[in-house]
């Protein structure tokens, strides 16, 4: 099992246990497990073989009770509890209760007076106006559910990025025991760094493919074979995502790869390219007539057409190519100029891990500093911290700064923008802190005008440096609140205030097209993971691949700076 898998079961626990009305704190430590699973970096099947249930207890949010729930999923691949709760909540009906703007009071009265219990039984009672005769369901509630239905239907059958990681990387893993395999490539829309995936296409050469294709059905990870044939095969995985493997010849691998990394539009243009120089591209290589004249290296396939290399992330048929001709590629950002991380949750608020355990990942990460930036009180839910709290966090901070060397850990907060636009601490106490994140956290459906307002409102508080994930969305699960962010962009360059892209998985927000809209306005951003547990931090790479994909350059992230200049961006607003 994939840690995402594992992670699926606790979420779904907690989803049906908050149905039955059970305590509040046994469905939150169900949630916390399924989080700190999910931000784990090595696979939980692998933690219990080196030590079992002792050993991943030493997880944080997992105590002995879900370790043997994992147990018993290790062992049997089914969870007792949770098939009981499956059996009085099926499936359809679930999905039904995920529909945004549903949730499990709605789902159940739904059940209850018109027998509607799955999502699609709610699609058809929408369109025929049935929701309407139920108590409490005003327009505004159905306009509500109409979005959030429109929102399934646009990530049906995609998944996040980083769940389709874990997938790659368990598949890659596997193939490159095979002595058979020469070389392995992700291609597809994972490659390029999307933040939902369709399918898996790897790539592999190889002078024998049988042997491959065989043992690739048998992988674990694979559900069941859609087909196998000498040089493609694809197949269904565990999660119900597609995989499709190719396997080419070593002298085709560059043309191959570029062809199955597209975007398909990318693809268009370039053999439009080609055309007009009497070449031929396809993934097969660049021929002039029937002659083969390149295609080992997609650096090659470029060079046919006249361009340099173009990296994945752009290759989206949006302006790359022009760029390309003109010399004028951005020189993207990468993982290893990040130099630390602005954002994270340590057991002061609500997160897994300690403010020292926090350090001891990010010095691993080989970083240089950290900013600590638990919650304020008005997100009660996730442990906020009071005034009073935060002055104890803050002297522990120096305590132990005080002990590191080479190392920082700033002062932070993430800190409520409240509905008027204030902020939820005083500046009396904004005023010690290195990084003052604010964030929406409450009130998500206000009109636009006014969030654009309330936002705004807030960067102008010369305290403030950083906006945290500026539209609030979670992928597939709920919009971005209604904002103007064109206005919050100006604003941003207006007030002196970065804004973020926060790599946490499902929010990757600012999205790329946001990044590179803020870019062109001369914003500065930074790229934090909003870990709520030391594993979490590791989801920084999910933030620069959005900022690669938003055509970010290392000057345009102030966390690639050393310490002293970020000190100095930091304090520069006050
Ligand atoms: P996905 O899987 O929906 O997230 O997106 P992709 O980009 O991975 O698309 P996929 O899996 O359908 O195909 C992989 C690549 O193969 C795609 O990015 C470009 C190439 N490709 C697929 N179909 C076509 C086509 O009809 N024309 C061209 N030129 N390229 C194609
Ligand atoms: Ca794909
Ligand atoms: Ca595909
Ligand atoms: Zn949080």
């Amino acid at each position: 099992m994939e840690n995402t898998e594992f992670a699926k079961v606790f979420w779904e626990i907690a989803e049906l246990l908050e149905l039955k009305n059970e305590n509040r704190f046994k469905i939150r430590a169900y949630q916390k497990a399924a989080q700190n699973i999910e931000s784990l970096s090595e696979n939980l099947s692998a933690v219990y073989k080196k030590g079992g249930i002792k050993e991943l207890e030493e997880i944080p949010g997992i105590g002995e009770h879900i370790a043997l729930k994992i147990e018993e999923l290790i062992k049997t691949g089914k969870q007792k509890n949770h098939q009981q709760l499956l059996k009085e909540f099926p499936r359809g009906f679930i999905e039904m209760m995920r529909v945004p703007g549903i949730g499990p009071k709605t789902a159940l009265m739904l059940r209850k007076k018109l027998k509607i219990d799955t999502a699609d039984k709610l699609q058809t009672a929408v369109a025929k106006g049935l929701l309407k005769e139920l108590p409490g369901f005003k327009e505004k509630k159905i306009e509500n559910i109409k979005k959030g239905i429109a929102l399934k239907e646009r990530v049906k059958g995609r998944f996040l990025l980083s769940e389709a990681d874990q997938y790659v990387t368990a598949l890659v893993d596997q193939l490159k025991k095979l002595k058979e395999v020469e070389e392995i490539l992700p291609a597809g829309s994972y490659r390029r760094g999307k933040e939902t995936v369709g399918d898996i296409d790897i790539l592999v050469t190889a002078k024998k493919s049988e042997p491959i294709m065989k043992a690739f059905a048998l992988f674990p990870q694979v559900d069941r074979v859609l087909s196998q044939g000498p040089t493609r095969s694809s197949v269904i995985l565990r999660n119900g995502m597609q995989a499709d493997i190719r396997v080419v010849q070593p002298k085709e691998f560059g043309s191959a790869a570029h062809y199955f990394t597209g975007n398909k539009q990318h693809n268009i243009l370039i053999r439009e390219m080609a055309v007009k120089k009497g070449l031929k591209v396809s993934e097969y290589g660049v021929f002039k007539g029937t002659k083969w004249t390149a295609g080992k290296t997609e650096a090659e396939v470029f060079k046919a057409v006249g361009l340099p290399y173009i990296p994945p992330e752009l290759r989206e048929g949006t302006g790359e190519i022009e760029a390309a001709r003109k010399g004028k590629l951005p020189d993207l950002i990468e993982l290893a100029d990040i130099r630390g991380d602005l954002q994270m949750h340590s057991k002061y608020s609500d997160g897994g891990n300690t403010i020292e355990e926090l350090v001891e990942k990010a010095q691993e990460l080989g970083y240089g500093y950290i900013a600590i930036t638990d919650h304020t009180k008005s997100t009660r839910v996730a442990g906020g911290q009071t005034e009073k709290e935060i002055i104890k966090e803050l002297a522990h901070i120096d305590r132990l700064n005080g002990k590191l060397n080479g190392f920082r850990v700033l002062k932070g907060a993430e800190v409520d923008i409240l509905p008027d636009g204030t902020l939820d601490f005083p500046d009396s106490v904004l005023k010690v802190l290195d990084v003052v994140i604010a964030a929406v956290h409450s009130n998500f459906k206000m009109p636009r005008e006014k969030m654009t307002r309330r936002i705004i409102k807030a960067l102008e508080n010369k305290y403030v440096n950083l906006l945290s994930h500026p539209t609030g969305r979670l992928i597939g699960k709920r919009d971005p609140y209604e904002v103007d962010i064109e206005d919050v962009i100006k604003a941003a360059k207006e007030t002196g205030t970065y804004l973020e892209i926060n790599a946490y998985p499902e929010r990757l927000d600012l999205s790329d097209l946001h990044c590179r809209r803020a870019k062109e306005a001369g914003v500065m951003m930074s790229i934090d993971t909003d870990a709520h547990a030391a594993a979490g931090l590791e989801a920084m790479k999910y933030g620069v691949m959005t900022a690669r994909r938003g055509w970010l350059e290392p000057k345009d992230i102030i966390n690639t700076y050393p310490l002293a200049k970020l000190i100095k961006l930091l304090y520069a607003k006050r």
